[in-house]
């Protein structure tokens, strides 16, 4: 019997004409009747199923092009590449509308929004009700992580953006071989977008539809999401933040509450460190959004460091899961980056320069009157520009020309510096965690923590000055456990735990953990200048890194953990004082008292969902700095 006759008895008439216009190879009978019912509520005019193809890329673009939402730039200065501007209201991810619907409201904990999902439905239902009308619905089929690797995932996306659709091709492994792996019956996370703009009969389209309303929402005991208003990044490409960090992290944390020993799926990019002498370990690092993870993972090794090779696997979300050998290995779960244009230049990132010279799609950059794109650090500003806003701008008009959350989407499989693992479905060993903020005081350089537990608690204590990946003010100090904060779909005091607890696990095998480094490139000086180098000069670090794995390197004990002395890094090719170096390794014993008492502050949030054994950490880090306090502690 046809999959089409099989649902002939369960659907609507309405919904059967939606079953009609499945592809033969879609042979999932309840991923076909939640299309149809998503369409039985949205009405959409149109039904997509879309197959990842370059065809259906180029037409979408060129549908795009023709309705005014991007342009195609000069294809001898940028071949098949277009800017897209979005809506002035439309720039960055939506944290005060992003929802966690589980059943318990403690289950969300205390930094994520909360609604009961029955309550969070009834919300929905008049938003979704019709908000596709006049526009294509899209059904967008995608992996995250290499098509049947044991890590990855699939979900399927329904969307009325073909913006949404042309960066999910190249974000996710998206097409339709998709279907040949759930086959009739697999595992999919369904996710419902739209960008809440219905047309009425015959009404002219804007650019960049979207709408005033946004809602950004979880169910994670369902394992579903549903994104209203925004067409924006992270709001609307539901694979990344929504699935592979709020939906997998809890999807890794409920594993690990059966007994199993369960996984994480973390805000990490994964680089690769080769040595002269062809010894290669595994780095997967966590920062903030727009703290330079797209930059760290496509470093390319300064003057000093001839024979060196970093290469890149992830610039954004890691997952990662222990191995039979008690190793932890990762995967990267996207397959492309949708990395920060602003200040990424030749001298910044080449690679990620090389990256974008072709087949790629700007967001909120600026034009060029030669038909190409810039945007503030590229380099020097030409005399005359559009900018994101569509508006003439010159040097002197006192405006950014590109917006400061500015982004450019393009395949992973582009990058000059990619691993030659990055696609591998087992994944790649992971030898060190790297956890940084960007703070212009207080966090050293680097520090090595004594003990996986010790590691954890610099993971859950870290603070960062918030940037332009998120609405709303720019520069604050928050505290951003993992660098999770906006990204952890269950409560962060139990995401500490699964930590404490994979790792107690693991030694208890025998396995050797990665080591865990705290790092913080963004000191400032008295006149707000940035004292560390930083970019392509991190890799003094983590070369340092590198020899503490290997036992080569040296170090001291300080009251946080194992720190190099000025004599411990590679400095051939930099000129560094001595005295600027004390200056961002120097553990003031002020500042870390206001800082213990952030870090109170936080505990107390969680209640008794904080591990005693961070209390415990907390207490013997107090003792350690009040001990060393005779004012700086300075190497
Ligand atoms: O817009 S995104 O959420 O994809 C980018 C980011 O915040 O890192
Ligand atoms: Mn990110």
């Amino acid at each position: 019997m046809t999959l089409r006759k099989a649902m002939d008895g369960d659907l609507s008439p309405g919904a059967l004409d939606v079953v009609k216009t499945a592809p033969a190879h879609v042979r999932h009978r309840a991923l076909v009747a939640w299309v149809a019912s998503i369409a039985a509520r949205t009405r959409p005019a149109r039904i997509v199923w879309a197959d990842g193809s370059a065809e259906e890329y180029d037409r979408l673009c060129a549908e795009m092009v023709a309705a005014g939402t991007m342009r195609r730039l000069n294809p001898e200065l940028r071949p098949n590449s277009y800017l897209a501007c979005s809506d002035p209201d439309d720039v960055a991810r939506v944290e005060d509308r992003t929802f966690i619907c589980c059943e318990q409201e403690e289950n969300a904990g205390p930094n994520n929004n909360w609604m009961a999902p029955e309550q969070m439905r009834a919300t929905l239902a008049p938003l979704f009700d019709g908000c596709m009308r006049g526009r294509t619905m899209y059904v967008v089929p995608f992996s995250m992580g290499p098509l049947g690797s044991h890590i990855a995932q699939i979900g399927i996306e329904i969307s009325d953006s073909p913006y949404v659709v042309a960066n999910m091709r190249m974000m996710t492994r998206m097409g339709a071989a998709v279907y040949d792996v759930l086959g009739e019956d697999g595992a999919f996370v369904p996710c419902v977008h739209s960008v809440g703009r219905p047309l009425a009969e015959g009404e002219k389209d804007v650019p960049w539809p979207c709408n005033p309303v946004k809602y950004i929402v979880h169910f994670p005991e369902t394992r579903e999401i549903w994104s209203f208003g925004s067409g924006y990044g992270g709001n609307a490409l539901l694979g990344k933040k929504c699935l592979a960090l709020r939906i997998a992290s809890a999807m890794g944390h409920a594993e690990a509450r059966t007994g199993a020993l369960g996984w994480y799926a973390e805000h990490m990019l994964i680089l690769a460190l080769t040595s002269p002498q062809g010894h290669k370990v595994h780095v997967a690092a966590a920062f903030p959004s727009a703290c330079g993870k797209t930059n760290l993972a496509m470093l390319v090794p300064p003057t000093g460091f001839e024979g060196w090779t970093v290469s890149t696997i992830g610039d954004d979300i890691a997952w990662i899961k222990p191995h039979e050998d008690g190793r932890l290995y990762a995967i990267n779960p996207e397959a492309g980056f949708f990395g920060v244009a602003p200040g990424t230049s030749e001298q910044s990132n080449p690679n990620a320069m090389a990256t974008m010279r072709r087949d790629a799609i700007f967001t909120n950059v600026a034009l060029t009157d030669e038909g190409d794109v810039w945007w503030e650090g590229m380099g020097p500003p030409p005399a005359h520009l559009i900018d994101w806003q569509g508006k003439d701008w010159d040097p002197s008009c006192g405006r950014k020309a590109a917006h400061p959350n500015a982004r450019f989407t393009v395949s992973a499989a582009q990058c000059p510096s990619i691993d030659a693992h990055w696609d591998s479905v087992a994944g790649v060993p992971i030898d060190a965690f790297v956890f940084g903020g960007r703070r212009s005081s207080t966090i050293p350089l680097v520090t090595q923590a004594r003990s996986w537990d010790e590691g954890v608690y610099m993971a859950a204590t870290m603070g960062s000055q918030t940037t332009a990946a998120q609405a709303g003010a720019v520069g604050v100090v928050r505290r951003d456990p993992f660098a999770m904060l906006p990204f952890c779909g269950y409560h962060m005091g139990d995401h500490f735990e699964h930590w404490l607890e994979l790792g107690r696990r693991l030694s208890a095998k025998g396995a050797r953990l990665p080591a865990i480094f705290c790092v913080n490139w963004f000191h400032v000086d008295g006149e707000g200048r940035y004292i560390w180098p930083g970019f392509g000069e991190n890799m003094r670090v983590l070369a340092w890194m590198a020899g503490r794995l290997a036992d080569t390197a040296g170090g001291e004990e300080t009251a946080l953990g194992v720190s190099p002395r000025y004599e411990d890094l590679h400095w051939t090719g930099l000129e560094f004082p001595k005295g600027a170096f004390g200056q961002i390794t120097a553990i003031r014993s002020e500042e870390w008292q206001r800082e213990l008492t952030q870090h109170d502050e936080l505990f107390r949030q969680y209640g008794q969902r904080i591990p005693q054994e961070l209390l415990r950490i907390r207490d013997t880090l107090g003792s350690r700095i009040e001990k060393s306090g005779k004012g700086v502690q300075q190497k």
